[in-house]
């Protein structure tokens, strides 16, 4: 049976500015935070409220898609094959608890693994970014233009200072020469809202080590849309189901990024 994709667009449109009106409800209100992984691995009960949320709909709605959210309330997906959602509720917590802003909820939906559906919605400015696979990206209602290229001494890279001092994944050397050669650094602490940045053209490229599917689902889909690539580190196709380092792109500033820093280390 062929999916309605115009369907399931308008009702995740619909939930995405209801769930977001119960974010900012919340606002005014004493959170319960608990850690996960690490200290800096957050999660708060509206985190939880905001993915049942969502998992209550999708159910009632579409029975038979499965759904894999960050808060582990959705369904044990082992395989792509069929409709996947993939949900971050609130991308971006630790913004979310301390600065009230900077976060967003993150969607992707997925059918046999092809990312047909996007969406990252920076709540606290009422910015939707979306995208339908083939359809053309928007952030709002306004389409969002395909990436054009751009030098390294032009472009702005996202990328957390985490990386370029001594830390588990990299070594730091590997990633300070860009450092040094970009025209600038940015980090904001939302995948979601770096993606959706990247789809919109305000950065160049993002670098980070260490994702889980839900942080760069609804991202992947948007900034693919608009031209631009989606890696792991290394310059391979995502895994959707396990934790990944990610790097997004402008196209040929993928490959010179590669090429100059990555590859040769
Ligand atoms: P989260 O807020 O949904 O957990 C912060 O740099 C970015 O990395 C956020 O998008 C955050 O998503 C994500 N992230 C992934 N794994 C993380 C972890 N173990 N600890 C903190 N942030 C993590
Ligand atoms: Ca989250």
């Amino acid at each position: 049976m062929s999916v309605n994709w115009e369907q399931i667009d308008e009702c995740v449109q619909q939930w995405i500015i209801e769930a977001g009106a119960r974010i900012k409800e919340t606002f005014d209100q004493t959170l319960t935070i608990e850690t996960k992984s690490s200290r800096s691995d957050l999660v708060t009960n509206v985190d939880k409220e905001i993915e049942q949320f969502f998992i209550e709909r999708i159910r009632k709605k579409f029975p038979t898609h499965r759904v894999l959210g960050e808060e582990g309330f959705g369904d044990d997906v082992s395989a792509l094959e069929g409709v996947v959602w993939v949900i971050d509720p609130i991308d971006g917590t630790m913004n979310f608890i301390h600065q009230k802003r900077n976060f967003a909820i993150s969607i992707g939906v997925f059918e046999n693994a092809v990312g047909m559906l996007g969406y990252v919605y920076d709540v606290v400015n009422d910015e939707l970014y979306y995208a339908r696979k083939g359809k053309g990206a928007f952030l709002n209602d306004r389409p969002l233009p395909r990436l054009q290229p751009v030098s390294i001494p032009e472009a702005i890279v996202c990328l957390n200072a985490a990386w370029v001092i001594e830390n588990k994944r990299i070594d730091p050397s590997v990633l300070t020469p860009l450092v040094k050669e970009a025209r600038g650094t940015r980090s904001y602490g939302s995948a979601a809202l770096e993606m959706a940045y990247i789809a919109a053209g305000r950065l160049d490229a993002y670098i980070t080590m260490r994702l889980s599917p839900w942080d760069f689902a609804g991202g992947l889909v948007i900034v693919e849309e608009v031209g631009g690539v989606v890696t792991d580190i290394y310059g391979e196709p995502l895994q959707l189901l396990r934790p990944s380092s990610v790097f997004v792109s402008k196209p040929g500033l993928h490959e010179e990024i590669l090429n100059r820093y990555i590859r040769k280390s």
